[in-house]
């Protein structure tokens, strides 16, 4: 069975960008492959992060993720740190990533760009350790949304020439991104990505957002002065945005959705997406409302990092006989 890894970061609440330009391929994908789902807390702490929010976040996180429908006794469901070769593989990477390729993500470009003092070595050599991640355990695919797809290009080129230096070493990893859905943009500027790290929470829906004050945030969303519904990224962003948020909850076709609401106003439209996402998130927080209440956080997450544990440690030993790190 070939093998499919991702993760998502507890660095704040988790948006509906999350859910859909990444979570939900997660679950499509889990009857189809071994599945290695984590929660990145080392790439968290690349920026300043409250130990209790985190902590809180973490949990957050693998609830909803439950929620969402992930199977553990199909998926491998662990925290980063519980693996110690993550940070292990993390450096040999790299002493392989060339600074002239760091330089050139844009993501780094972008979380920097206001930013002039403290900003940490970590952040800048966060796609070395996210090859490190996908290299452990051999995946084949790496579902992400469209702004990961330069740091899984750059794990393709580590994998490939650790192999060439070494001899074959990592499987070349695959990037799958969602077709519809890959970028799902900030609310209140459509030009940007929603980010759960976003200063204004109204530009988020976040998947634990009171569902009503979801629903208002959607009334709420920059559109624009065309009044016609219709899907035009460069012109229309905002209602392209809603359009794809829609499309991507309640699997309507955006042809569909722009023929139900032909010579209809944004009032409509938008009231029509806020109630899809009221009632998706009531749904979901019910369950994760659930699944807190189980208590089986902690053994799933301890069985998962034992499995992945197994298989990162004996990737690690292969990769310390190469470099001549193994003596005995
Ligand atoms: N707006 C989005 N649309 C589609 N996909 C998205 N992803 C994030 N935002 C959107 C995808 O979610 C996965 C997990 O992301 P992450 O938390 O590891 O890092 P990120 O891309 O930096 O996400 P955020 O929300 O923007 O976090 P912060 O604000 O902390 O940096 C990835 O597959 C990502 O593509």
């Amino acid at each position: 069975m070939k093998r499919c890894l991702s993760g998502i970061q507890p660095s704040g609440q988790l948006t509906l960008g999350n859910y859909i330009g990444a979570i939900r391929q997660f679950v499509q994908l889990q009857d189809e492959y071994e599945m290695f789902i984590f929660i990145a807390n080392m790439h968290a702490i690349t920026v300043a992060q409250d130990p209790k929010k985190l902590k809180a976040n973490t949990k957050d996180l693998v609830a909803l993720y439950l929620a969402f429908g992930l199977d553990p006794s199909k998926v491998n469901l662990f925290v980063q740190s519980d693996v110690v070769q993550h940070a292990e593989l993390g450096w040999v990477l790299n002493c392989h990533t060339y600074m002239g390729e760091l330089n050139r993500m844009t993501q780094f470009k972008d979380k920097t760009a206001k930013k002039e003092t403290n900003i940490s070595a970590g952040l800048y050599t966060y796609p070395s350790l996210m090859a490190a991640d996908i290299l452990l355990y051999d995946a084949d695919v790496v579902p992400v949304g469209v702004d990961q797809k330069q740091h899984v290009e750059l794990t393709r080129d580590l994998a490939q020439r650790f192999n060439n230096l070494y001899g074959e070493t990592f499987v070349v990893p695959e990037p799958v991104t969602a077709k519809i859905g890959a970028k799902v943009m900030s609310l209140q500027n459509p030009e940007k990505k929603m980010s759960k790290s976003d200063e204004n929470p109204k530009a988020c829906i976040y998947l634990l957002d009171e569902p009503k004050v979801a629903r208002k945030k959607i009334m709420s969303a920059v559109t624009d002065s065309i009044g016609i519904v219709q899907y035009d990224l460069e012109n229309q962003p905002g209602v392209s945005n809603l359009l794809t948020i829609q499309s991507s909850l309640s699997g309507e076709s955006i042809d569909e959705l722009v023929a139900k609401f032909e010579g209809k106003g944004y009032g409509d439209f938008k009231g029509y997406v806020g109630d899809t996402v009221e009632a998706f998130l009531s749904d979901l927080q019910e369950k994760y409302r659930a699944i807190l209440q189980s208590g089986e956080i902690e053994s799933v997450l301890e069985q998962g990092a034992k499995n992945a544990g197994n298989i990162a440690f004996k990737k690690m030993r292969k990769v310390k006989k190469k470099l001549g790190f193994q003596l005995f």
